[in-house]
């Protein structure tokens, strides 16, 4: 499934590429025919920048996430590879923990290349009691291996953006335990959504062929 969603806005400003502006005014008039290249354009040209972040990308978020080693991590640093998104709480004692070993599930169904390739990156919805430290011992808890899995703590306006844009929902009780939607997303190398599965336990098989294509 492809979801659009960013503003227009955004898509707008993605279309004036660095690439296209106009010359820079002391080159953009015609020089004589035997002029000795200007100063100002002697420079050699900038190196190639990265393509631009697709308005579809959920890596136009600019939100800043830590780590659960407390390190800051922005969603476009996993840019270039399949990535497999969920979002849960640490202290989560029945759904979480079977989502967690679902995303374990498809990643032994990968072949050994495309499982290399893979990073998971699991978003914790509790900005209050997950805190780099909670995560971290939830990754001790639950083996989750640092080359893989990157566990990730935001404010909450920032959970909630992401939470919307992968159409995740989820809403706090009264007890600080929050109910959610068990979804599994499969991004592909520019931050696109390619799949979602909805559920937990049963068949991963669909997610791991889309997982392996992106992996390609
Ligand atoms: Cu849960």
């Amino acid at each position: 499934m492809k979801t659009s969603f960013l503003s227009c806005a955004l898509g707008a400003a993605l279309a004036f590429a660095p690439g296209l502006r106009a010359a820079d005014s002391c080159c953009s008039q015609k020089a004589p025919a035997v002029a000795a290249v200007p100063a100002c354009c002697a420079a050699p040209a900038p190196e190639a920048e990265a393509p631009a972040i697709s308005d579809r990308s959920i890596y136009q978020l600019d939100a800043s996430w830590s780590n659960d080693a407390g390190q800051p991590v922005s969603l476009s640093a996993f840019r270039g590879r399949p990535v497999v998104v969920a979002m849960f709480f640490a202290s989560c004692t029945y759904a979480c923990p079977i989502l967690v070993d679902d995303v374990k599930r498809l990643l032994h169904e990968l072949p050994a290349a495309a499982r290399a390739k893979t990073q998971v990156v699991l978003v914790s919805f509790d900005s209050e009691r997950d805190t780099p430290a909670a995560l971290h011992a939830y990754r001790e808890r639950m083996h989750l291996d640092p080359a893989t899995w990157t566990l990730l703590h935001g404010e909450a306006p920032e959970v909630q953006e992401l939470a919307m844009l992968l159409g995740v929902k989820f809403k706090r009780d009264a007890r600080g335990e929050f109910s959610h939607s068990n979804l599994i997303t499969v991004l592909d190398a520019e931050g696109e959504i390619v799949h979602q599965r909805s559920g937990l336990q049963g068949e991963v098989a669909e997610a791991a062929r889309a997982v392996s294509l992106v992996a390609r």
